[in-house]
Order: structure tokens, then sequence, then C-alpha cells
């Protein structure tokens, strides 16, 4: 078994977060360092996928559960539009390896990355 990760914790009641929404599979919590008005994460309950790409790979309908919650996010603390980043491999700043999405939202520029 793997080291429970900071977000497995955060699920868990470990470590304090306040949980914005949630679905059987996937629940949201702010990002600690907003980097837009709106940045909030997107994250599985379980910790099996390290990145998008396991993800997507065996999981396509969990992913999809998250883009969904995404929305319903979105919708609910901005005007319904959002980017979403998945972070992919240290080399694009990826620190924490339970996936997660970065739903950003809220008068964005159209350079900012996240
Ligand atoms: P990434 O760099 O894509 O792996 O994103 C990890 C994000 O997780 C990063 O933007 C900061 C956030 N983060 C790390 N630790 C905590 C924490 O303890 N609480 C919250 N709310 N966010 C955290």
């Amino acid at each position: 078994m793997s080291e429970p990760s900071i977000f497995t914790r955060i699920f868990r009641g470990e470590i304090p977060a306040e949980i914005v929404g949630e679905t059987a599979n996937v629940f949201a919590i702010r990002d600690i360092a907003p980097q837009a008005p709106v940045h909030l994460l997107v994250i599985p309950k379980t910790q099996e996928f390290r990145d998008v790409v396991e993800l997507a790979a065996a999981a396509p309908a969990l992913m999809a559960e998250m883009v969904d919650l995404a929305r319903s996010l979105a919708m609910e603390h901005s005007d319904g539009d959002f980017r979403l980043v998945f972070n992919t491999g240290e080399g694009a700043g990826q620190t924490v390896f339970h996936v997660h999405a970065h739903v950003l939202a809220g008068s964005l520029n159209e350079k900012s990355l996240g």
C-alpha cells in the first residue's frame, strides 16, 4: 500500500480543509494557493490514479464525473465558464501524485495558466 496522499488525508479529515462539493466518487476543495479568483481542486476519493493519463485510460467515467463536478462548481462559484488544468509530471508542476483537476474561474485573462 502506498502512503496516503495529502488529498486522501484531507478527505479522511486528518488535515483540515472545507469540502466545497462532492459526488459519489469525487470531492472538491479550495486550492491552498489560489491562482485565480476561483481556484478549486476536484479529486477522486481514492488515490489509485497518479495522473490524468492513467485516469483517462482506466476510468473514463470517473474522469467524466470530475468534469461534471467542475462544471457544477464553476456555475455555483462564478459564471459557469472555467478552465480545467491537469498538471502531469514534475516538469509540468505536478506536486501531488493523486490525480486532481484545477478548476480556474472568474475574470481569467487569456494567458494565465493556473
Ligand atoms: P499540482 O501542483 O498540480 O500537483 O497541484 C497540487 C495543488 O494542491 C497545489 O496547487 C496546492 C494544493 N495543495 C497542496 N497541499 C494542500 C493542502 O494541504 N490544502 C489545500 N487546500 N490545497 C493543497
